[in-house]
Parts: C-alpha cells; structure tokens; sequence
C-alpha cells in the first residue's frame, strides 16, 4: 500500500527489489493483486509445476532478480539504479534488504558504491526487526548499530521509522533528498500480529500446524480459512 504511494506504475515502471528473498510470499500476493502474476500461481508455490518458488526468480514476471542467497541484493539495485542513471531514465530502484543482510561485506560495499555514484534513483528499505537466523543481529554485531547513522557516514540520506505504521514508513520514505541514495530503517517485530509467533525466531523455521493456522489466521483478522 505505501509503495504504491510512492512507486511509479504509469508512464515508466520503477523497480521493486526483495533482497531478503525468503520474504518474497507477500511479494508474490501483490504481484497477483496487481495482476501481473494471476491466483493459479499462488496455488502452484512451491510445486514443481509452479513458477513461483521460496524464493524469487529473474524471468517470473515482476521479479527483478533472483534473490535469497543473502547480502547480493543491494548489490544489484545499485548496478541497476546507476544503469537506470546511465540512460537518464527516470526509473527509481527500491529494494528491501534484512538487517541479517547488514553482516554482510558485500552489502557494505554496494552501500560504499552508492555513496561514490551519488545514486539519487535508489532507495533501500531495511526490515529491522533484530533477528538473523538463529541469533539477534544485535548480540552477533552491536557495531552496526546506530544502523541509520553509519548510512549517513557513507554520504546517504537515512530515516528511522516504525516499519508497522504506513504513515510513518512514508514519511520516511519521502525524506530522501533527490541528490544521493536513500536508506529507511523500519523497525519491525518478527512474525507481528500473530502472538505466539512475535518475536519467537523458531517460527522463522517451523510452519504452523492447523491449531496454529486457524488462531494466527483469526489474530490477523481473517476469520477461518
Ligand atoms: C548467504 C546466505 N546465508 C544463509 C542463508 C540462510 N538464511 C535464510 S534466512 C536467514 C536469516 C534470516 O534473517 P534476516 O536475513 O535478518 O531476515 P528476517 O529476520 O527479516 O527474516 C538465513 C541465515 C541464506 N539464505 N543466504
């Protein structure tokens, strides 16, 4: 909903970005929405008739690129956005990265890169919500931390906001100066909106039996399935 606030879908197409792969299910719901990918994909995921994978693929319709093997995908909005520069397009590039992927070296790298090509057609969204894998980022890398201040040593415009309010990721996403890359910092809580999953990293590995299900599916508002 924000990023239709803020993307182009008219006269030219902005590109949209999932660095942090393994998020790309509700990519692929609104890609559906938007009717670029259609409700039988939805229903083929992750079947080896399907298209669409736990991870997305370049040549599925609305990916830009293949992401999920984690820390490459900055790498690629900035060769596409100084491509886009290149052209004198307008093409703005958005692209969603975890704060796992702040552990990274390639990441800070293509964070480096952006800052040299004074890239004003990127933005980055960081989903912070303190968890990578197993551990908190936090304990793993407390140095990354002020996250939005070390964005502006490398010579980015950066903004913190919280990342479950759609007014607040939009005004932060529109402080970007026009001039030099754009970084959000969205706090966020992992699995939010479904108590027993809030802030428990075990359910980035584990799927909800149907007890679960239905009391998560209830939590967010959306009745039995
Ligand atoms: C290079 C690489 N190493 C390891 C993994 C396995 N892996 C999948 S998700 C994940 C961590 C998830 O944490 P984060 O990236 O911060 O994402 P979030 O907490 O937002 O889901 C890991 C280590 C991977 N996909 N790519």
């Amino acid at each position: 909903m924000v990023m239709n606030q803020v993307m182009q879908h008219t006269d030219h197409s902005d590109v949209f970005l999932m660095s942090k792969g393994h998020g790309c299910m509700i990519l692929y719901v609104i890609l559906v929405e938007r009717g670029v990918l259609n409700e039988d994909d939805l229903r083929d995921y992750c079947t080896p008739r399907g298209r669409l994978g736990a991870h997305p693929d370049f040549g599925v319709p609305g990916i830009a690129a293949s992401t999920g093997s984690l820390g490459h995908g900055l790498s690629i909005a900035v060769g596409q956005a100084y491509a886009e520069t290149l052209k004198q397009s307008p093409v703005r590039v958005f692209c969603v990265i975890s704060d796992g992927e702040l552990q990274e070296g390639s990441t800070w790298e293509a964070t480096m890169m952006a800052a040299n090509l004074r890239l004003p057609n990127l933005t980055v969204i960081i989903d912070n919500n303190d968890f990578s894998g197993l551990e908190r980022v936090s304990s793993g890398h407390p140095s990354i931390y002020p996250i939005a201040e070390k964005f502006r040593s490398f010579g980015w415009t950066a903004a913190d906001c919280d990342g479950h309010d759609h007014d607040s990721l939009l005004t932060a996403l529109r402080r970007s100066d026009g001039v030099r890359p754009h970084v959000v910092v969205a706090r966020t809580i992992k699995g939010k909106g479904v108590s027993y999953m809030e802030n428990e990293n075990l359910w980035h590995y584990r799927s909800p039996n149907k007890t679960e299900y239905e009391l998560g599916l209830r939590e967010l508002g959306f009745g039995a399935p």
